[in-house]
């Protein structure tokens, strides 16, 4: 820098004009024999736990646009999350499973590959799950269960304390003070209880903390003695259809855990979606240079 500083003008003019014309040859001989995506990741998609939807469907991603060279690295939301977190800050390619809503999408600049092959289904919903006789049994429980419902962006605010460092249970608790009126509608023509016990199946995806943790903290607000149950997500559908525990509100719809729920229709009952506007697929950081789950081939 120092040197072309010092340069006449004349040469200072005929070094930026080589300057350029080097890096012009740079960028095209760059992109014709440059790394292929898959080499820069070495072939590798960041998964999260091998029971969720979301693997199931990247498996059949992979054989669906013919990427038999690709794997699906398993591992926990917790460890994609650290994975992309460090690739993003050295701005090195990677790609992960993703899902929306996610606090990973207001920390960093990402995309969806496009899939034209529509593998990840279109946007869903996110089901309350109650098991049978709950109605009857604990019908202000089942109410409020029933009436619950918010938005993608609600319980992204809430997945954002969490990713702050608030404890789950107190992110749960602020969000529950800021939206007193949201949170009557849920509660509304039921009584409060004298502490019944009310257990809830969860996985410990990002999303399901913060959403089981609020329901929580309305549901203890409302008297209950709650019992939040961390499981698999296979568990947790068997767990209500077979009633050992009383619900779950984690029933994504109508594709990522559609195996689950056709295996256990009629033993369930479904009380709707509490959430609309889900995504799945692969994720991305938006400086890498693909749009495409094609591109990966
Ligand atoms: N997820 C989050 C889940 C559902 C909630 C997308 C990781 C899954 O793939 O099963």
């Amino acid at each position: 820098m120092l040197k072309k500083i010092l340069l006449p003008i004349s040469m200072l003019t005929l070094t930026i004009g080589l300057t350029a014309c080097s890096e012009d040859k740079k960028e095209t001989s760059e992109s014709s024999e440059s790394v292929s995506v898959g080499e820069s990741v070495d072939y590798e998609i960041i998964g999260i736990d091998p029971g969720a939807g979301l693997m199931k469907s990247t498996n059949t991603a992979l054989e669906t646009y013919e990427l038999d060279d690709w794997e699906l690295v398993e591992g926990s939301g917790a460890a994609m999350t650290a994975a992309l977190k460090k690739a993003y800050e050295d701005e090195e390619p990677i790609i992960v499973t993703g899902w929306t809503p996610h606090w990973k999408f207001s920390e960093f600049d990402l995309k969806y590959l496009e899939d034209p092959k529509g593998v990840y289904g279109d946007a869903e919903e996110i089901r309350t799950i109650a098991r049978k006789g709950l109605a009857d049994e604990k019908p202000n429980a089942y109410k409020i269960l029933d009436q619950f419902q918010w938005t993608a962006e609600d319980m992204g605010n809430v997945m954002v304390m969490i990713e702050n460092g608030e404890a789950p249970e107190d992110a749960a608790a602020t969000w529950v003070e800021e939206n007193a009126d949201k949170v009557s509608t849920w509660t509304e023509g039921t009584e409060v209880v004298d502490g019944e016990e009310i257990s809830i199946a969860y996985v410990a995806w990002a999303s399901e903390i913060a959403s089981t943790n609020v329901i929580t903290k309305v549901l203890q607000d409302q008297g209950f003695e709650v019992k939040m149950v961390q499981v698999e997500a296979g568990p947790m559908w068997t767990g209500v259809a077979d009633g050992s525990v009383d619900a779950h509100i984690a029933g994504w719809l109508p594709s990522t855990h559609q195996d689950h729920y056709e295996k256990y229709e009629g033993d369930f009952e479904d009380l709707g979606p509490n959430l609309e506007g889900t995504k799945i697929g692969l994720v991305v950081p938006a400086y890498m240079d693909i749009d495409s789950i094609e591109d990966l081939k």
